[in-house]
Formats: structure tokens, C-alpha cells, sequence
């Protein structure tokens, strides 16, 4: 039976992991997959993490299961971070979670909606976007499509967005990246965004936004900025969250799909759907992780404590950014990197070929994605030289 069955390749981000395991170079460095590393480049469990994991270990009296939209405080909570306490969607019963395995399964589930709720909607990504966008909607039965985001020049090119967005069939679906773009870090600014959502409301499209990294571009209220103009001005939106970076709870496998509808009655509905899907993907959600979030989100001193320690992530980032292109300077380099400073989030789209990330890595054992994405978490600020000189060759 399964002699027909064909071997496809790993997942190429994931499996730089690997190589980067292996690599006996101590002066290795690790920009490839999107995890955020601190200093000593280890990607940490955040100090409110751990103090609300003991603290359910000692209150936690069940195992049963929970309920097909999870953990209810957690929905909740993660709802007010995402829309804003005091969101006028959450107090009409507009809006509400889904707690998902992680963001990929609020994708997926999302994915799966649209196919079985809105038959016939093709869902249009940005080029380039995460390759598992790609595939996800793809294997959800979606017809997938794409428009221009940043060109050839590694620049953001909002016009040709906006000129393809007006020509695309009423009723699809569009995703957005609601902050630091993955693979980019290229993000629309607050008029950008302003002129997409004109399109969409023109078109009649729906947006889906994706929601992965909040606190990490400019805070945790700057970064929902977007999401929130969205959900004001339209009567429907779709927005994945996932907790994954900013609570660092990566395998965990902690997210929401969040819905928001005309009115009450309709979220009703769209939810019976959704529990439907859900039951007949993974049936209910993982505990732990949404128990932790809840805990954090609903207690003033670990959600200081979980805020500080985020900001302090997001700046580590930033600086590093800036750090790299000063270090460029001295090669004459660092208008042509300028930029890694302006880009925001973990991701840098730093306009090396594929053939100067293939020399980094064979001759300096830096490991990037092909794309020339570095992830700028796993660069190391008293090795900034090193790197900037190893640049320097590639491009020489
Ligand atoms: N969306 C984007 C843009 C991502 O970069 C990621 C990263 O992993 C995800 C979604 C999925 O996150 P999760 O690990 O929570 O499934
Ligand atoms: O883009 C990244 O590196 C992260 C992590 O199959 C990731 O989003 C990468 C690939 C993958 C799952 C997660």
C-alpha cells in the first residue's frame, strides 16, 4: 500500500537546526530559525512563566478535558491583549477566542472556516510571507494567491500592495502580518495600513491577520495598533494569535483564533462552527500552556513581571539592529544594511543572495535562511565585528 508514497524534503528553516547542531566551528553563530535567543543565546522560559507553572502545579485538580474553545480565562485575557481592555467588540459580544495549538493551529483552523463556512474564497498572501502560509492554506483546500509586497530591490513596495489588492475577487480573503513580518521585518506604517484597509472595504475582502508577535516591533499596545483599527472599522475580521514568542511557550503549542463579527448572534453561529471544526481536527486544546497565560494575564504582579521581561526582549532586539550597522560602518556598508535598523521583530530580510548565505555559512558558519532572512534574536553583541567582517567578504 505504501509503496506509491514519496519522500518530500524536511522543512528547510527547521532543518538549519540540525546543521547548526553539527557544526564544530566554536565560532558559530545561529540566525536561522525564529526563536528569540538572549545573550548567552538561549532561548529562555520567562521568569512569570515559570512562577505561574508552580503555582498551577500546587492549585490544578483536574485533567480532564477542556472545552472545544479551551481555557476561558485565557480567552478572555488574550482577547483584551489583542483588542484592548476596553474593546467595545468584547463588551457587545462581538468578538471571542478559540484557543488553538499554537498560531499555526489557529491558521489552520481559520484555514478550514474559510474552506467549509465561505466555499469558494481564494485567501491572497504577501510575497514573500512564512513559507508555512503557503502550504497551510494550501492543504486546507484554499486556493492560494499573492500580492507584492517587497520587490526585488528588498524594498517595501506599499503601491504595488495596494494596486493588486484593488483587483482582487470581492469577498477573498487577504492576510496580513499585524507586525514584524515574517520573513521580512518589513511592516506597514500606521498610513499604510490605513490605505490597505480602504481597499479592503472597497473590495469587500476579509481580512485575516496574523498576530505572532506582539510586543516585539514597537510594545505591546503599539504593535495592536493595526489589529485594533481593523476590528473598529470593519464589521468582520479573522486575527491568529500566538503566544509563542512573547510568552516563550514555543512547544507549548499556545494560540487563539479570534473572531469578529456583525453582532452577537452571528459570533454565535461562526463559534458553533468553529467547535465543529476544531472537534475534528485535535477534538479539544492543550492545557498547559493557555492555563500559564491565563494565570500571567490575570495577576498584576507576573503580568509586570511578564511585560518587563518582554520589553526587555523587544530592546535586545533593536539594539542589536543598530549595533550590526554600526558594525557595517567601517566596511562602507552600512547605508546598503541601513535597513536592519529600520526593520522591526526578530526577522531581517538583509538583501544577501542565496549564494552569500551559502559562502556565510561554508566559510564563517553563520547560518541564515537561503532567503537571506537572519534572524536578528541570535546575533551576538560582542561578536557584531566578527559578523560585520564576515558580511564584508561575502560581499567583496
Ligand atoms: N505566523 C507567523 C508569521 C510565524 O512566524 C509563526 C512562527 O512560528 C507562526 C504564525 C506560528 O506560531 P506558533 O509556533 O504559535 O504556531
Ligand atoms: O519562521 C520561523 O523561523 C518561525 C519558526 O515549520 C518556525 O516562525 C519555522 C518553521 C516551521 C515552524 C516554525
Amino acid at each position: 500500500q505504501f509503496a506509491s508514497v514519496a519522500r518530500v524534503p524536511g522543512d528547510p528553516i527547521l532543518s538549519l537546526m540540525e546543521a547548526y547542531r553539527q557544526d564544530r566551528n566554536a565560532a558559530k553563530l545561529d540566525l536561522g530559525v525564529g526563536v528569540y535567543k538572549d545573550a548567552q543565546g538561549l532561548t529562555p522560559i520567562p521568569r512569570a512563566v515559570k512562577l505561574a507553572e508552580q503555582r498551577l502545579i500546587d492549585s490544578e485538580t483536574t485533567k480532564t478535558y477542556v472545552g472545544g474553545h479551551g481555557d476561558a480565562a485565557f480567552a478572555e485575557r488574550l482577547s483584551q491583549l489583542v483588542l484592548g481592555a476596553d474593546s467595545p467588540l468584547l463588551a457587545g459580544q462581538r468578538a471571542a477566542a478559540t484557543q488553538t495549538p499554537g498560531g499555526t493551529g489557529a491558521l489552520r483552523l481559520a484555514g478550514d472556516f474559510i474552506r467549509h463556512c465561505l466555499p469558494g474564497r481564494g485567501i491572497w498572501l504577501s510575497d514573500p510571507t512564512w513559507p508555512i502560509h503557503e502550504t497551510l492554506f494550501a492543504e486546507a483546500g484554499l486556493k492560494v494567491g499573492h500580492y507584492p509586497y517587497v520587490g526585488a530591490d528588498n524594498r517595501l513596495d506599499v503601491e504595488a500592495m495596494i494596486a493588486a489588492l484593488a483587483h482582487l475577487p470581492k469577498g477573498d480573503v487577504v492576510l496580513l502580518h499585524a507586525c514584524c513580518h515574517n520573513p521580512t521585518g518589513f511592516d506597514l506604517g500606521p498610513r499604510d495600513f490605513k490605505r490597505v484597509l480602504e481597499v479592503i472595504k472597497a473590495r469587500e475582502l476579509l481580512p485575516l491577520i496574523d498576530f505572532a508577535y506582539q510586543g516585539f516591533g514597537d510594545g505591546l499596545e503599539q504593535d495592536a495598533w493595526a489589529v485594533r483599527l481593523f476590528a473598529a472599522e470593519l464589521p468582520e475580521l479573522l486575527i491568529t494569535s500566538s503566544c509563542s514568542k512573547n510568552f516563550g511557550l514555543y512547544r507549548e503549542r499556545t494560540g487563539a483564533l479570534i473572531v469578529c463579527a456583525g453582532d452577537a448572534d452571528k459570533l454565535v453561529d461562526i463559534r458553533s462552527q468553529l467547535a465543529y471544526l476544531a472537534r475534528n481536527l485535535w477534538s479539544t486544546p492543550p492545557a498547559h500552556g493557555a492555563a500559564v497565560v491565563a494565570e500571567i494575564l490575570g495577576d498584576a504582579e507576573l503580568r509586570k513581571l511578564w511585560q518587563d521581561e518582554l520589553e526587555s526582549m523587544r530592546l535586545r532586539v533593536a539594539s542589536l539592529r543598530r549595533g550590526l550597522v554600526e558594525a557595517l560602518a567601517p566596511h562602507g556598508l552600512s547605508e546598503r544594511f541601513a535597513h536592519i535598523a529600520e526593520q522591526r521583530g526578530m526577522f531581517s530580510y538583509t538583501g544577501l543572495t542565496p549564494i552569500q548565505v551559502q559562502r556565510l555559512r561554508e566559510d564563517f558558519s553563520v547560518y541564515m535562511v537561503g532567503s537571506g532572512r537572519a534572524n536578528v534574536a541570535g546575533l551576538d553583541a560582542t561578536r557584531l565585528e566578527q559578523l560585520a567582517a564576515a558580511i564584508a567578504r561575502v560581499c567583496g
